[in-house]
């Protein structure tokens, strides 16, 4: 499998950035590769799907500008940790080196420790990051010397205040693809073709917000690139080597939203969180034959059912403490928080705190916060905890800060680091989520809208869905459209529901109180039309891989005019 060949890019122009940084960024990582082949050139990548992503890109680049892997070295955290955790002696052997690091906040601790190891680094980062604590030689990004080594760092990062708001939503990959293009106009050497279709795919598995027309070009284009590798990945992670032939149902790829949220990431994920990090990054960089991945398929799907295994361990967890007065785990107004002892393992070789994470976000489909945390029954203290907050837009991050609780990551989701977990007052922040949400709520309308129709045609229905499903594919939860059908449905209609197996959903949305499920990987999304039947109303089901032309500008206005000249 080989990047970038035999394909046509699609014809998708995507938006300009220059992060602030990125000349001196630029000067560090040229100052290295001229030295010819005594570069020295360390990717440290971050072990998530975006610090992959991120992580390969710059390799990939380095590729093409033809580094030899004797100049290279690069490193990931075992069992998904973030940060930076080379020791010194560790340091001692990168001496010479240009470190570069994505997808992760490197404290100054760190920073300087670095530096003064005789190293460069590049950090190109876009989570949230404590500007104070570095002593910034320049007033908008965070740029320092080391005078006894002669070594320099800099942090691009599109949180910081100065940077365009517009930029946020970028991914780690995201803000690495900026950097690699500002190289990219200066040496004329192109990035792979695969570049943005990285960056999308990183945008959906970090839970980026999507809204914005320029996250939207970047989904679209992972959507629509046709390339060996795209192909690859889909068949790859599916395990299904029939589907390699049958890669456009539509004429056009599978590499859709659908297929990102509900099959590519959860089988990378589960291999991250089972400590399989580099087995991770050989799938991403193809380097799989299909005799292997036969021989270990079993194997890489095996870690998925784990992962389910030991989530359903966290939720009855949740479940049978509700009722006891002075557990620490239980259900609050806004709060779902779930303490779980650190030698808690339901399953041998799978460590617990690896997949808090994806347990928390079980609780935040239920549109609840979810809080776990590992926790030292000797001692008390946090061994490692997580927050998925229930609604996207509201800073969690900042009301556990304030509260005390030392916390790092997301707005809306953070880990939460080493404290004493009976000095955490939850009372006191379940409240404040209380109102951070309420005050949301009053700023920001939910654009979610039903729209009322009789008596469709079934091709009419099927191509208005197929726009609306469209829509709500490149759209976050507060902005999804849906149709309620009123009146009769024929029996066909009805037969196809009842052969579709409704199992596993991931996300439930009630509509008048009817429960709605989008994205449900069990369904045939191949179909164009699911309907969703109840005893008085009917909803069409807004999942699928469709065909059709999409159109950024779709909105309630168009879809309710086609419904009104029906
Ligand atoms: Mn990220």
């Amino acid at each position: 499998m080989e990047f970038n060949r035999n394909v046509q890019p699609p014809d998708i122009v995507l938006p300009h950035f220059e992060p602030k940084g990125v000349e001196t960024a630029y000067q560090l990582f040229m100052k290295e590769l001229n030295k010819g082949k005594d570069s020295k050139i360390f990717v440290y990548y971050d072990p998530d799907i975006d610090g992959l992503m991120a992580g390969l890109l710059v390799e990939q680049y380095l590729e093409r500008l033809g580094l030899k892997n004797n100049n290279y070295g690069y490193y990931l955290n075992r069992n998904r940790e973030h940060g930076f955790k080379l020791t010194d002696d560790q340091l001692k052997r990168l001496e010479g080196y240009t470190i570069v690091a994505v997808d992760f906040s490197v404290e100054k601790k760190d920073f300087d420790r670095i530096l003064k190891a005789g190293i460069n680094l590049i950090v190109i980062d876009h989570h949230e990051i404590d500007t104070k604590s570095y002593t910034k030689s320049k007033v908008d990004y965070v740029f320092s010397k080391c005078s006894s080594k002669g070594t320099y760092g800099v942090i691009l990062n599109n949180q910081y205040a100065t940077e365009e708001k517009k930029f946020r939503f970028l991914s780690g990959a995201g803000m690495v693809y900026y950097f690699l293009k500002y190289v990219e106009k200066h040496t004329n050497v192109p990035m792979y073709v695969e570049a943005p279709a990285m960056v999308g795919i990183s945008l959906l598995s970090d839970i980026r917000e999507i809204e914005s027309n320029e996250a939207r070009r970047f989904l679209r284009y992972a959507f629509a690139l046709e390339s060996d590798w795209m192909k690859f990945l889909y068949w790859i992670v599916s395990g299904e080597s029939k589907s390699a032939q049958r890669f456009s149902p539509f004429g056009v790829p599978c590499i859709n939203r659908d297929f990102i949220d509900f099959t590519f990431s959860p089988v990378i994920n589960s291999l991250l969180r089972a400590d399989r990090g580099y087995e991770a990054l050989n799938i991403l960089r193809g380097n799989q034959t299909v005799i292997d991945f036969m021989r270990r398929g079993d194997k890489i799907l095996g870690f998925r059912n784990g992962q389910k295994k030991m989530i359903s361990f966290i939720m009855d967890e949740l479940d049978n403490a509700e009722n006891t007065p002075g557990n620490l785990t239980c259900k609050r107004d806004n709060l779902m928080l779930c303490c779980l002892p650190s030698d808690f393992q339901p399953i041998p070789d799978l460590n617990i705190t690896n997949y808090i994470g994806v347990a928390c976000s079980r609780i935040k489909d239920e549109d609840k916060t979810g809080v776990i945390l590992v926790v030292d029954k000797e001692t008390n203290l946090v061994v490692r905890g997580s927050l998925r907050g229930g609604k996207d837009g509201v800073d969690y991050l900042d009301i556990f800060q304030r509260n005390g609780v030392p916390s790092a990551g997301h707005k809306n989701a953070f880990g939460i680091l080493k404290c004493d977990v009976t000095k955490i007052d939850f009372d006191k922040i379940d409240k404040d989520i209380a109102i951070a949400e309420e005050e949301y709520s009053k700023t920001n309308i939910n654009t979610r809208s039903v729209l009322e129709v009789s008596h469709l045609d079934f091709f009419l229905k099927s191509a208005i869905a197929k726009k609306i499903c469209k829509y709500n594919e490149l759209s976050r939860d507060n902005h999804r459209i849906y149709i309620k059908v009123l009146g009769d449905f024929s029996d066909k209609d009805v037969s196809r529901v009842k052969s579709e197996k409704v199992s596993d959903k991931f996300i439930k949305y009630y509509i008048d109180g009817v429960p709605v499920s989008c994205f449900d990987p069990s369904l045939d999304i191949t179909e164009s039309l699911i309907v969703i039947g109840t005893e008085n109303n009917r909803y069409t089901k807004c999942t699928l891989r469709a065909g059709f032309e999409y159109d950024a500008e779709v909105d309630r206005k168009v879809i309710s005019e086609k419904l009104s000249s029906l």
